[in-house]
């Protein structure tokens, strides 16, 4: 029979579930293959093993072909469990969304990135993956995003409403994230969210334990999640319903995840082997077993729910059917499943050798040379396959555009409000983020706009960030509208605690990678959902590395949003060590993509906060970070130069012709710095004071003009050079923060000056500021000290 008679034997939906079963080989293949080409086909030059996972592409790829060539719809924003890449890039060459070219570039300079990523590899990627379990928890909290964006009316017309779907390898339910976004994802009834989990009960280093699932579907559905769990597909399930078949169910469903595995691995001789000796005696099963070959057999008890196509459909139409409750899918499947290390525990990052995978492709028709070919060895008319391919649901445009959807810019006054402290009073940075705030809120005139698309979003810092009045202005947000019970009962209180889908603030409990993630889905509104937000996120500064690998991730996608972190550092003195950050200004620093800045008055922050708010929004801008103390300072009566500002630092008191020695301070030490700089003066009078905004700023912009200069003559002076030319060559510098003081020692480097730098190098402590600057050498006297030895060149 050729495969025309079999084309028109077959009633649709069969045919259909052929074509399928086309895909799912091709996918498999060529997710294999483009692992195999970069690490044995291309040339290697430095002998280094480029890697890949063969077993966690072939344990995924029924789910993704079920998923990509029938469930899903244009709408839908998927998140690619990280070691499945290779099949999401197969996928989209099968969809014409990617070239073949491309494909031969995995994992090499400029080419197909391992795990899927934004940025890199372009806009297919709704969510980039690699960290295990903040894509998952990204696919729910991108869901709440949308359903902001869709309750305000602010997305654009005619854009239907998407799912998020996450494909999640179970090894991702071991990260402590993925609860925490549960919970939350329960607290903000998300809707419209599916996790997949590819239930091979295997992790990078071996199998997972039994009975951990059945804690974890238990978990699930008290978060009000549906549970669908997909054992057994339909052969093994038709076996099941023959006689002796309820006695095979038992034995499988008794059988130890290690047991299983280790039969998977061996193969149709070694099934028939424990089936027989567990199972030989029962009514009914020779005439299972008998009738079937070693690799019917083993094919048989791979029929997995996870790798059967069918199944795998029919459970998505009826879970979409149902509604939009979160549904989490428990898809069984075998790591490596139709590859030689099928079920092997070590199988995580195994590769097929040269001869195996010679034979995997003669298995299946492809012929030498034609291993990237499309249409090669799957038995199906090539005209036949690309009507379908064409016909599939998510082969829909979404835009004319394409995935990427874009949003228009909001505008941003020149000059946001100013605080009500007058030149003289003393006010700290977080008390000014909060009025500054509250006015936006107002919306008054031209801040109109900018007021409704301003979204915060805290985790349980609220009020003690100073977000209080803002949010008393704009309201939180609810899909439901929840009174205030206390205002409502007319008992005084501060805060208004009204919840509504007009609410402008997305409260969180205390889980700081739930921050940068809600942070992360509103950042990424405007691509995601063609709806400009302007997100604004609360933490307390020493938290912030509780969410770090959440806030670089934000990062490494091009989220867009601001990050207020207060309190900071030793001067929130009593507070004690644990609460006293010291390494956050280095993680400014390093962190690609994040402009880091430490205001140490209201007139900075508030130029750095409009800055923020308008660079975000351009397309090479970037995330912006506002590192905030509550340490009352007496403000400026003056003209701030703002562009310096912005670039990271300015001269509070110029250098005179000459100057041996400067004082650059950054943030809250700014009166021990001006202090100890009176001093210093009466014996230097042409010493200079520096006000240090953003050393990230300094440093990056130091490093751009130095990579110009390498490329050739005519690169312009970084902003420090331009600074610090002011100073005599030989001058010493004095450099003082509240954080650790790697983060201005450098300003040495950048002229080759000698540096004394005053900072905090070890855990805080409970105390006052007088005690705990004295302790940790950030006062007047340690200035001046520092002043004496710099001069000296001890
Ligand atoms: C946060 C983080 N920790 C560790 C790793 C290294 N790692 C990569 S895959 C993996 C386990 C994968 O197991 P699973 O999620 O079950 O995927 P699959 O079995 O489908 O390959 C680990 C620990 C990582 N990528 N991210
Ligand atoms: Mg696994």
């Amino acid at each position: 029979m050729n495969d025309q008679s079999l084309a028109t034997r077959l009633p649709g939906e069969a045919r259909r579930l052929e074509l399928l079963h086309a895909v799912e080989r091709k996918l498999l293949w060529l997710s294999s293959w483009m692992i195999h080409h970069a690490n044995h086909v291309r040339p290697n030059r430095d002998g280094l093993k480029v890697g890949g996972h063969q077993a966690s592409c072939a344990s995924s790829v029924s789910i993704l072909t079920a998923l990509y060539f029938d469930a899903l719809r244009p709408a839908d924003r998927v998140a690619v469990k990280p070691h499945a890449g290779p099949v999401f890039h197969a996928i989209n060459y099968l969809l014409g969304r990617q070239t073949r070219e491309r494909l031969a570039t995995l994992r090499g300079f400029g080419g197909i990135q391992p795990y899927p990523s934004r940025v890199k590899d372009g806009a297919e990627v709704d969510i980039s993956t690699g960290s295990v379990g903040l894509g998952v928890a990204l696919a729910s909290f991108g869901s709440l995003v949308q359903d902001y964006v869709r309750l305000k009316k602010l997305a654009p017309e005619g854009l239907p409403a998407g799912r998020h779907v996450a494909i999640v390898g179970d090894a991702e339910l071991d990260e402590g994230n993925i609860y925490e976004a549960l919970l939350e994802g329960w607290k903000h009834d998300i809707r419209d969210v599916w996790w997949v989990v590819d239930y091979n009960r295997q992790s990078l280093d071996s199998v997972v334990p039994d009975r951990l699932f059945g804690r974890i579907e238990g978990l699930f559905r008290d978060m009000g999640w549906n549970v669908v769990t997909l054992k057994y597909g339909k052969r093994l399930q038709a076996a099941f319903a023959r006689p002796g078949g309820e006695a095979l169910r038992r034995w499988i469903d008794d059988c130890p995840n290690s047991l299983y595995s280790a039969l998977t691995f061996q193969g149709g001789a070694a099934w028939r082997q424990a089936l027989l000796a567990a199972l030989g005696r029962e009514a009914g099963m020779r005439a299972i077993l008998d009738p079937l070959s070693d690799d019917a057999l083993a094919g048989l008890m791979n029929n997995l729910g996870g790798h059967d196509i069918e199944t795998l459909m029919e459970a998505f139409r009826e879970a979409g059917a149902l509604g939009d409750q979160p549904t989490c899918f428990i898809a069984y499947t075998i790591k490596g499943m139709g590859l030689p290390f099928a079920g092997h525990k070590d199988n995580h990052a195994g590769l097929m050798t040269k001869e195996q995978i010679a034979g995997f492709r003669s298995s299946l028709g492809i012929r030498e040379g034609r291993e990237w070919e499309m249409f090669e060895g799957l038995g199906v008319p090539e005209a036949e396959l690309r009507a379908f391919l064409d016909s599939v649901p998510f082969a829909r445009p979404l835009t004319p555009h394409g995935r990427a959807l874009s949003a228009p810019k909001i505008h941003v006054p020149a000059r946001l409000p100013a605080t009500a402290a007058a030149p003289g009073r003393k006010t700290s940075t977080q008390a000014a983020f909060g009025e500054i705030l509250a006015e936006i809120g107002r919306g008054q005139g031209e801040f109109a706009e900018l007021a409704s698309r301003i979204v915060t979003t805290s985790p349980d810092v609220t009020v003690s960030t100073n977000l209080g009045a803002w949010v008393n202005r704009r309201g939180i947000f609810d899909r439901h509208l929840k009174k205030d019970v206390f205002r409502d009962a007319k008992l005084a209180s501060a805060q208004r605690w009204g919840m509504s889908p007009e609410g402008q603030h997305v409260e969180l409990g205390i889980a700081e990678q739930n921050l940068f993630l809600v942070l992360t889905a509103l950042g990424l509104a405007d691509r995601l959902y063609g709806a400009r937000l302007l997100p604004i996120g609360t933490v307390y500064d020493p938290f912030v590395n509780r969410g770090l690998d959440a806030l670089i991730y934000g990062c490494y996608m091009d989220a867009r949003f601001v990050l207020v972190s207060t309190p900071s550092g030793l001067s929130l003195a009593p507070e004690g060590g644990q609460h006293q950050s010291v390494n956050t200004p280095l993680i400014g620093i390093a962190q690609d993509r994040l402009a880091a800045y430490e205001p140490a008055f209201a007139d900075e922050l508030a130029v750095l906060l409009r800055q923020a708010l308008w660079a975000m929004q351009e397309e090479a801008g970037c995330s912006h970070w506002l590192r905030l103390s509550t340490r009352g300072l007496a403000q400026p009566d003056r003209v701030l130069d703002e562009a310096a500002c912005i670039a990271g630092g300015y001269w509070a008191v110029p250098p005179e012709e000459g100057a041996r020695i400067a004082i650059a301070y950054q943030g809250p030490v700014a009166p021990e710095a001006f202090a100890a700089f009176e001093t210093l003066r009466a014996e230097e009078p042409r010493a200079g004071l520096l006000a240090v905004t953003s050393p990230d700023r300094l440093h990056a912009g130091w490093m751009e003009s130095r990579r110009a200069a390498r490329r050739g003559p005519g690169a312009a002076p970084s902003h420090i050079e331009r600074l610090l030319a002011a100073l005599a060559p030989g001058a010493g510098l004095v450099t003082i923060l509240d954080g650790h003081p790697a983060a201005l020692d450098w300003l040495g480097a950048v002229r080759g000056q000698r540096v004394e730098a005053l900072g905090v190098d070890r855990f805080g402590q409970g105390g006052d500021i007088p005690a705990l600057y004295a302790a940790y050498g950030l006062d007047e006297s340690a200035i001046l000290d520092a002043c004496a030895r710099v001069l000296v060149g001890a």
